[in-house]
């Protein structure tokens, strides 16, 4: 084969590969850079994700535990989000928390925006009327402590599904009733043990753990695991979620586990 033919069809196979390979990732078109990338601050996380995303297969799970594993006293990060001494309060969606709160959570509903066919919101009975998956998995703090309970919940892929996600959504943005957000690629948004979570250890999700609905990303460290969830945002492009997003507070957007 002469060079020149040689070239054209290596690269009709890398075009080739390139669209399936978009189709399976479900619009990921570069799944080996973090969207971090070209931050020299950041330089750090290509490593950790290029490293991950190439020693993993692509969907791996994490390991799940038993019963007798589940740790007596689980730690926990945060409290209520109604609370005004807490350092990541905010006054109006801590109001609306409490009220809810107050109304055993009847009228709580999550929404779900963005890049979907369907917007609109969920309650709890329509999360419960999806698929469930209940996995005890270990939750491991930034801060160096960690600790083993059941959490059981919808995948989030399948209310992802439900919404009616369109091809070219790439990311999903998740805010809580305090000053949190988080984003997840969809890798590890489609991920089969990415889950909302209702259930905690056999009973309701407890305020302290994130009551109603919090977010499990067991391939992560616990910071980007969201409690108090309000909101779900499927987004086609990155976004660092301003001030109240990790990477504006100094941390990593991507902390694989
Ligand atoms: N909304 C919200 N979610 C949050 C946090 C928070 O402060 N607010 N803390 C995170 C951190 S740092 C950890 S380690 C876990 C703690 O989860 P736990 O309280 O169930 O142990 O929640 C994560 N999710
Ligand atoms: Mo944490």
């Amino acid at each position: 084969m002469n060079k020149d033919k040689l070239i054209i069809s290596r690269r009709k196979i890398v075009t080739g590969l390139a669209s399936t390979g978009g189709l399976l990732l479900a619009g990921c078109s570069s799944p080996d850079l973090p969207p971090t990338y070209g931050n020299v601050l950041r330089m750090g996380d290509l490593l950790t994700y290029r490293a991950f995303r190439m020693l993993l297969p692509r969907q791996s799970l994490v390991r799940e535990y038993d019963h007798q594993d589940i740790s007596a006293s689980p730690a926990i990060g945060t409290s209520n989000p109604a609370d005004p001494q807490g350092n990541l309060f905010n006054a109006e969606r801590g109001a609306r928390y409490d009220r809810l709160r107050a109304g055993g959570f009847a009228d709580w509903r999550i929404k779900v925006e963005g890049r979907v066919a369907r917007p609109g919101s969920y309650s709890l009975a329509d999360l419960k009327a999806l698929p469930s998956r209940t996995q005890i998995t270990k939750h491991t703090c930034e801060e160096g402590w960690s600790a083993i309970a059941q959490w059981t919940g919808v995948p989030l892929r399948a209310v992802l599904e439900a919404s009616g996600m369109l091809p070219s959504a790439r990311f999903v943005n998740f805010y809580a009733y305090d000053e949190t957000a988080e984003g997840l690629d969809m890798l590890d948004a489609l991920h089969p043990q990415t889950i909302l979570a209702y259930g905690m250890n056999g009973r309701d999700l407890p305020l302290a753990h994130g009551a109603p609905l919090r977010l499990r990303i067991e391939t992560q460290l616990g910071y980007k695991s969201v409690k108090f969830l309000d909101r779900i945002v499927v987004k086609d492009e990155f976004d660092d979620l301003g001030k109240i997003g990790s990477l504006q507070n100094g941390w990593a957007w991507y902390v694989g586990i």
